[in-house]
């Protein structure tokens, strides 16, 4: 059999690996391996990455459109008849009750297809509703609130590759590869850091894989992080160690920041996050005060905590005092690839805070981050009555019946919608409530660029992009379609032009993805053409860029304590004095696994084999305290709900923490649900989505208060163990 190879590369997580698969005569997709010789991956590719031949050919991935019958079971159905129907159903909606009755939701999978990321937001403005959600805000957009309160430094940060000293709190980028760190090879790139002297400081409940690199590791508690940052601030401060220069010239209320953090002693917060007080001064000490220069950054850890806004603002707040920002005359590392170039003044724009303007939540009052609402509020929004219900869901490659907290009340609403799509290569527990599921092409089967759109928040040295062609065939009897002939194939039947990236569409023809890629590098320095010149990618030099002095007269500054940060920071405060309530002694964590991402990859069969199910980590002095041996059933109980699992020991997590991956679970209480053994089970069974954040909604999905028995067994102990 004649067998060929292509360059191409995996789109499953923003690690963007450079691959080599092996396609027989009929373009299958056969083989897969890490690329040896791939310049930005440097021959990395992780387990997720390796079962694309499995992904592609597996038994639960949804060939054909399908619809929803009258007896609740799917038929297949025509793309263009299938786009017909939802049309009609969409502007018969849209008639009855206006077009904030239709909604969208992007998920991982929109996120990774270059040729449609933003598509449904702009497709969804056209139809006249501002309804357009996604995981992003129940992920890390608490980012994105800091930058709305504390301003923007538009030359950016020092890059991983020059930092002298990182700080990470609540993040494992060497299995993740997630920013802050270099997305691309992580643990090669970590190597090179330590090889060459740069200083970690890790602030994470677990001894991660990314801690056994650091110098410094401090376990707190999860959910205390408020405390700790507010503490390493505090010393920073009081000893001095800001960057009184750059405070002076750039920060208008240093002062009542001072005032703020000033409660938050080394005691005050090592008591509450049980930590060493000294660790905290030293971690202090070796960010601020070594003479070192280098950035603080976060993932989900603090993201997804309470006061999870103001637990990145403190982390923000860190970098400002101390100054880390490019200054003027600095080269700028990477000015982009794809997103258009801009000035880079050695100014603080002033905080835009975006959400005041615009639409706003009829339930909440919450506004809008980079043209979404707040997933927090969603399902809330389908299952309110009234003036602007969701009646309508698009879902773009995402599962939100999985990854959304409070899994019975999201799946409540999602079933009582009057329709939902779901744009969906596999049979996930979101698809299985379609109407409609809509295959798109998979990885390896289209056209793609690397993901763009969080360009300028990526932490690499280079403006590095490539283009892969579609490489492999799809599975043979396939009726496939691509995810913006879906958006685009609505439009034109609704009667609605549709924009790609501001530009007008063509409404006669549809687009190639080609086109879309196209439009979407419209303001690269290098053209689509010039970056498909170079399978392996290319380095987009442009013109080099040097930050550029402030203007003069300038007079906007950072705001590192306004007021509603403050009325945050003060309730945190009150919240710890509070008693705890002495049922809920453990604490549950968010933890990702090597092998799966986030819902993806778990029914795939090597899978299956290493992670049937997904286990409750606990430390092995927990477990036996609680007289729970490995291997027996936990019964994992929060204020919103119980769950069972199979307890595993973990001495890398600190004492009174359990993990439990999210992204396992079948539907709770449907036919189909085959059980823990099987499909393991929803963390956000014992999450709510009462306690949101201000601005972004965002739900607590960390540190949350949980207690623990030994399942099927006399009662064991919710009480303390002793320490
Ligand atoms: N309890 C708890 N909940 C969480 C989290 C947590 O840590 N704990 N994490 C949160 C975070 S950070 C996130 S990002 C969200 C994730 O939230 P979601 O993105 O909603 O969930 P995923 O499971 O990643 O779903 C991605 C979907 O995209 C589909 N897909 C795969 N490839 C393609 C493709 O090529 N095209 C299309 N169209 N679709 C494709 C997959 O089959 C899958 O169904 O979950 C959040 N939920
Ligand atoms: N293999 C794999 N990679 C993935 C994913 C996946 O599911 N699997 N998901 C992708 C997605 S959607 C995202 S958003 C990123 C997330 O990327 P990361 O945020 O790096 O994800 P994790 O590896 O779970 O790291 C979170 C860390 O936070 C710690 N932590 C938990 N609670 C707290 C807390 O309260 N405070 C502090 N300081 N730390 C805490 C945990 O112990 C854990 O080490 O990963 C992406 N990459
Ligand atoms: S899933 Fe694995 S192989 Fe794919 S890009 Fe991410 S790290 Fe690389
Ligand atoms: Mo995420």
């Amino acid at each position: 059999m004649s067998r060929s190879e292509a360059l191409s590369f995996c789109r499953i997580c923003m690690g963007s690996c450079g691959m080599v698969v092996t396609l027989d005569e009929e373009r299958r997709l056969v083989d897969i391996r890490a690329d040896r010789e791939d310049p930005q991956t440097l021959g990395f590719a992780c387990f997720k990455g390796l079962r694309a031949v499995e992904a592609h050919y597996s038994a639960n991935r949804v060939l054909r459109p399908l619809k929803r019958m009258p007896d609740g079971a799917f038929a297949e159905i025509g793309i263009e008849q299938a786009l017909d129907e939802i049309a009609e159903r969409l502007a018969a909606i849209r008639k009855a009750h206006g077009p904030e009755a239709i909604a969208g939701y992007k998920g991982g999978g929109g996120f990774f297809t270059s040729s449609a990321v933003t598509l449904l937001i702009e497709w969804l403005q056209a139809l006249g509703s501002p309804k357009a959600y996604s995981s992003a805000t129940i992920d890390q957009s608490a980012k994105m609130v800091t930058a709305g309160r504390i301003g923007l430094w538009p030359p950016g940060k020092p890059t991983i590759a020059q930092c002298e000293v990182l700080m990470l709190l609540g993040t494992n980028p060497l299995v993740s590869q997630n920013p802050p760190f270099d997305v691309r090879n992580p643990v090669k790139r970590m190597k090179e850091a330590k090889a060459r002297g740069m200083k970690l400081i890790v602030i994470d409940p677990r001894r991660t894989e990314t801690a056994q690199f650091a110098d410094l590791l401090i376990q707190p508690l999860p959910g205390e992080d408020v405390s700790v940052l507010a503490a390493i601030l505090h010393i920073i401060l009081a000893n001095g160690w800001e960057d009184r220069e750059f405070c002076e010239a750039n920060v208008a209320d240093l002062e009542t920041l001072r005032t703020a953090v000033a409660p938050f002693t080394p005691a005050y917060a090592a008591a509450r996050a049980d930590v060493k007080a000294k660790d905290l001064v030293e971690a202090a000490r070796l960010f601020a005060a070594s003479g070192l220069n280098g950035i603080a950054g976060s993932s989900t850890g603090p993201d997804m905590g309470p006061f999870s806004n103001l637990a990145a603002h403190l982390i923000e707040a860190i970098n400002v005092v101390c100054g880390r920002f490019l200054r003027a005359g600095d080269p700028v590392p990477n000015p982009g690839a794809i997103l258009p170039r801009y000035p880079r003044r050695a100014q603080a724009i002033p905080a835009p805070r975006w959400w005041d303007h615009g639409p706003k939540s009829r339930i909440d009052g919450s506004g809008m981050l980079a043209e979404e609402m707040m997933t927090g509020v969603l399902a809330d929004e389908i299952l309110t009555p009234g003036e602007g219900q969701v009646r309508a869901l698009i879902v773009h490659g995402g599962n939100p019946a999985s990854s959304v907290p409070d899994q019975r009340k999201i799946v409540r609403a999602l079933r009582s919608l009057d329709l939902l799509v779901c744009i969906e290569p596999t049979m996930s527990v979101t698809a299985e409530l379609a109407d409609y599921i809509l295959p798109p092409y998979m990885q390896y089967e289209r056209p793609d660029l690397p993901f763009w759109l969080y360009e300028y928040m990526i932490y690499q040295d280079e403006a590095y992009t490539r283009y892969t062609p579609a490489v492999a065939a799809p599975p043979e009897g396939a009726a496939l379609v691509h995810d913006h002939e879906i958006f685009w194939g609505l439009a034109k039947r609704l009667g609605i032009p549709l924009t790609w990236r501001g530009v007008p569409l063509d409404m006669e023809t549809s687009p190639s993805v080609d086109d879309m890629l196209a439009i979407a590098a419209k303001d690269a320095p290098v053209s689509l053409d010039e970056i498909k010149r170079h399978p392996r990618g290319l380095i987009v030099d442009g013109e080099p860029q040097y930050v550029e002095p402030a203007e003069p007269g300038w007079t906007g500054r950072f705001t590192v304590m306004p007021d509603d940060v403050r009325a945050e920071l003060d309730a945190a405060r009150r919240e710890g004095e509070q008693n705890e309530d002495g049922r809920f002694f453990y604490r549950l964590a968010v933890r990702r696994l090597r092998e799966t991402f986030n819902s993806v990859g778990r029914d795939l069969p090597t899978t299956r084999k290493r992670v049937p199910y997904n286990r409750a980590y606990m430390n092995p002095d927990d477990l036996a305290v609680l007289s729970i041996g490995a291997g027996d059933e936990v019964e994992i109980s929060s204020a919103r709900g119980s769950v069972v699992a199979v307890a595993e020991s973990d001495a890398t997590l600190r004492r009174r923490v359990v993990t439990l991956a999210h992204g396992f679970g079948g539907l709770p209480d449907a036919a189909s649900n085959r059980g823990y053994y099987q499909d393991g089970v929803s963390t956000n069974l014992l999450l709510d989505d009462e306690r949101r954040e201000t601005i972004n909604a965002m739900p607590q999905m960390t540190g949350i208060r949980i207690a623990l028995r030994r399942a099927g067994r006399v009662k064991v102990s919710h009480q303390r163990p002793s320490s």
